[in-house]
C-alpha cells in the first residue's frame, strides 16, 4: 500500500507539473484528492490493514496529502502569476502606432466663402440683416423701382405663390426692410445674405442660389465710395494684386449702375481661357440706390444718398476655387466637398 500511494504521489506530482491553465488544474485536483480521487481509493482499502499497519499508512497518506494540496497551491499561483503576465503582455500599448483617424466634417465651400465674405465686410463695419425667403410683390419689386409693368421684371423669371407672394428673387427686399425699420436714422451699412430663387437651371444657373447685397446709406455717399468699398472687397477675397473696373449697366434699384469686374485671377489681367482673352472677370452689380428707392422708404433722397451691390456666392466660390460647373456644389459628392 505504501508504494501504491507514494506511485500516486510522484504520478500527481508530474501531472501537476506539467498542466498548463487552471482549469485542467482543478480536475488534476479532483482527479486525485477529490471525494472519489484516487488517493481516497486506495485509503477505502485500509479496512484490510492490521492494526499496527493503520495508523502508519492514515499518517503517511495525510503527508501526502498536505504535500500534494501545497504543491497545487503554488502551481495554482504560478499559473495565476503566468496568465496575468500573457494578459498584460497582450494589452500592452504600443504608443508609436499611428492613430486611429477621426473623421472631422467642414463647412461646405458655398459656407465658408459667404462666411468669408461675411467677415470682410463685418472688418468694414457692416452689420447682418436677414430676412423672409417668401416675400411680398411689394418688397421683391415694387419698392425697388420695379413697378408691375416694367420691363425690367422680364430680367427675372420667378416663381409666384400667388399674384401677390413669390419666392424673392434677390435679398434685396431685406435692405427695404431695413430701410423701414431704421428711418431716419444713418449711417446704415448693412449686407443681407442668403437663399434666393429664380426659373434657371444650367452649368452657371441653379433655381436655388445665393446672393450677398449690402448698402450704404449716409449723408454724402459717393460712388467713390462705392468703388473703394469694392475695391477693398476684391482684394480680401482674392488677392492683394485684384484690380477692379466698373462698366456702365443698368438696374432698375441704382442708377447709375455698373458692372464690376476683378482681374482675372487666373492669368492676373495678361488675357487667358478663364477671362476669355479680356483680362477681366465680372464678380458683382452695383449703383447709387435710384432716389425713388429711398423715397419709397421715407429716407429724402435730397438729404442722404447711398449705394448698393449685389453678388452671387456660387460665381464667388467658382471663381475662388476654379469650379466649371455650378451643379457640383449642390450634389453632396463628398469627394468633390472634400477638396475645399
Ligand atoms: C445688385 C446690383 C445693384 C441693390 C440695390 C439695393 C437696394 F435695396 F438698396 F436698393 N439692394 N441691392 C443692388 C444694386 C443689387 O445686385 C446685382
Amino acid at each position: 500500500m505504501k508504494s501504491e500511494l507514494s506511485k500516486i504521489k510522484e504520478q500527481a506530482i508530474e501531472d501537476f507539473k506539467e498542466v498548463v491553465d487552471l482549469e485542467k488544474l482543478e480536475q488534476l485536483r479532483v482527479k486525485y484528492l477529490g471525494k472519489k480521487g484516487e488517493l481516497t481509493g486506495v485509503l477505502r482499502g485500509m479496512g484490510k490493514l492490521t492494526a499496527e499497519e493503520r495508523p502508519v499508512i492514515g499518517q503517511l497518506a495525510n503527508e501526502i496529502r498536505a504535500q500534494l494540496e501545497e504543491t497545487i497551491e503554488s502551481r495554482k499561483s504560478e499559473l495565476a502569476h503566468i496568465a496575468r503576465q500573457a494578459k498584460l503582455e497582450a494589452e500592452t500599448i504600443d504608443v508609436t502606432l499611428p492613430g486611429k483617424p477621426v473623421a472631422t466634417g467642414k463647412r461646405h465651400p458655398l459656407t465658408q466663402v459667404l462666411d468669408e465674405i461675411k467677415e470682410i465686410f463685418l472688418g468694414m463695419g457692416f452689420t447682418i440683416e436677414e430676412g423672409p425667403e417668401i416675400e411680398s410683390d411689394y418688397y421683391n419689386f415694387e419698392a425697388l423701382n420695379l413697378p408691375k409693368e416694367h420691363p425690367a421684371r422680364d430680367m427675372q423669371d420667378s416663381f409666384y405663390i400667388t399674384n401677390e407672394v413669390l419666392l424673392r428673387t434677390h435679398t434685396s427686399p431685406v435692405q427695404v426692410r431695413t430701410f423701414e425699420s431704421n428711418f431716419p436714422q444713418v449711417p446704415l451699412r448693412i449686407i443681407a445674405p442668403g437663399k434666393v430663387y429664380r426659373r434657371d437651371d444650367d452649368a452657371t444657373h441653379s433655381p436655388m442660389f445665393h446672393q450677398v447685397e449690402g448698402f450704404v446709406v449716409d449723408k454724402e455717399v459717393t460712388f467713390g465710395d462705392l468703388r473703394g468699398t469694392l475695391l477693398t472687397f476684391a482684394k480680401e477675397m482674392f488677392g492683394e494684386d485684384r484690380e477692379i473696373r466698373l462698366r456702365p449697366s443698368y438696374f432698375p434699384f441704382t442708377e447709375p449702375s455698373a458692372e464690376v469686374d476683378i482681374s482675372c485671377v487666373n492669368c492676373d489681367g495678361q488675357g487667358c481661357r478663364v477671362c476669355s482673352n479680356t483680362g477681366w472677370l465680372e464678380i458683382l452689380g452695383a449703383g447709387m440706390i435710384h432716389p425713388k428707392v429711398l423715397a419709397n422708404t421715407g429716407y429724402d433722397p435730397e438729404k442722404v444718398t447711398g449705394f448698393a451691390f449685389g453678388m452671387g456666392v456660387e460665381r464667388i466660390a467658382m471663381l475662388k476655387y476654379g469650379i466649371n460647373d455650378l451643379r457640383m456644389l449642390f450634389e453632396n459628392d463628398i469627394r468633390f466637398l472634400d477638396q475645399f
